[in-house]
């Protein structure tokens, strides 16, 4: 018999995503060992993760481990892993900027980093991007501060606002903001457009796969022909974007695009990829606000906007409300060129203590 091994971890609701934190040191470093010890602590594979932590959502079955920096240029390293609920997968191929909002409040209550006045900027190195994001948490007294104004669609209620800043997350995952060559492709019979400004996106018009693009995310995963024809331009569009076969990957992400219906930029609904998003990523956000701003693309020819130097707010309508993403941008040539992006999100420690794995999956006789 071995006993249950207990992981020091805290449970952070990171902007519209829920997940367990971990100090790196708290985990084991073998990452077969780390992976099992993950699916055990969230119940996967199961799809009510009932034995565990996790919430059967894969927005609510997500880790973030957390250690101070190796690098010079950031105070944290983090990483994220995406714990599928239905099938024992541990995921690093993806950033998510939804848990990186609870980064930042995690590694001061751990003392990782120490407050500075009444706002701490933390600069985290995102490993799984490598690529660097500024957020700034309100220390008060030298505390996190979790209450305020700050509402985003998708959570019920205000929350302290916590800024995120990204300088240069263009093609970090695929080697170029158009990993294609080309601002529009046809892939699948489908006239698409593939971006990675912090997250690889295919976009796609919704009525070009049947739909309106205004469904509720439940309608449209029940709809098995729609599910199957986005999959296909997914995998197909996932090769060109230098991401080889994409079958067992979680990006690209496909967003549906559609006209604007609440005076946003357009309107969205993203697969991630099989289960269609109650709201749309942080990076994914940014990627398709992106695709807006170039003349040509799916986005672009959408939403009908025109970018103009300078900086520009859009609001990316989703299922939930919508995501306001800021752009610096100047034009070069004929393109436009994306300098810098931000964004609000809030996040909340909801539990601080330890998860239970049986002894056994961490290696224990
Ligand atoms: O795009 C969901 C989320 C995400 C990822 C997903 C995210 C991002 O909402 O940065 O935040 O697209 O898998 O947490």
């Amino acid at each position: 018999m071995s006993a249950q091994r207990a992981i020091r971890c805290s449970v952070i609701r990171g902007g519209t995503s829920k997940g367990l934190y971990f100090r790196a040191e708290d985990l084991p470093r073998d990452v077969a060992t780390r992976d099992r010890v993950l699916l055990s602590a969230m119940g996967s594979p199961d799809i009510r993760e009932i034995d565990g932590m996790g919430g059967g959502h894969p927005l609510t079955s997500k880790v973030a481990v957390v250690q101070r920096s190796r690098r010079a240029d950031a105070d944290v390293d983090y990483l994220f892993l995406q714990v599928w609920p239905d099938r024992a997968e541990v995921a690093d191929n993806q950033n998510c900027g939804n848990l990186l909002a609870g980064v930042g409040p995690f590694a001061l209550e751990e003392g990782l980093i120490g407050p500075d006045g009444d706002e701490t900027s933390v600069r985290i190195w995102m490993e799984n991007t490598e690529t660097i994001a500024v957020a700034r948490v309100q220390t008060p007294s030298g505390r996190v501060r979790y209450d305020g104004d700050a509402r985003i669609d998708g959570v019920p209620g205000t929350a302290a606002p916590i800024p995120l800043e990204f300088l240069d997350v263009a093609g970090s995952t695929c080697g170029n903001l158009l990993p294609t060559g080309h601002v529009a492709d046809r892939v699948a019979g489908v006239q698409v457009t593939c971006i990675d400004n912090g997250m690889p996106v295919v976009c796609v018009r919704a009525d070009d796969v049947g739909l309106t693009g205004y469904e509720e995310p439940a309608e449209i995963e029940a709809n098995a022909s729609v599910c199957e024809l986005v999959e296909s331009i997914r995998l197909a569009a996932g090769a060109l974007m230098n991401l080889g076969d994409v079958a067992a990957k979680t990006v690209p992400k496909v967003s549906l695009l559609a006209p604007a219906k609440g005076g946003g930029a357009l309107s969205t609904r993203t697969f991630i990829p099989r289960r269609v998003h109650e709201a749309i990523g942080v990076f994914g956000a940014v990627s398709v606000a992106t695709a807006c701003l170039l003349p040509g693309s799916v986005a672009n020819v959408v939403s009908g906007i025109h970018a103009s130097d300078g900086e520009t707010t859009l609001d990316i309508e989703h299922p939930t409300g919508y995501f306001s993403v800021s752009l610096r941008t100047r034009h070069d040539g004929d393109g436009v060129v994306v300098t810098s992006s931000a964004l609000l999100r809030t996040a909340r420690l909801l539990m601080r203590g330890e998860v239970f794995v049986p002894g056994t999956v961490w290696g224990d006789e």
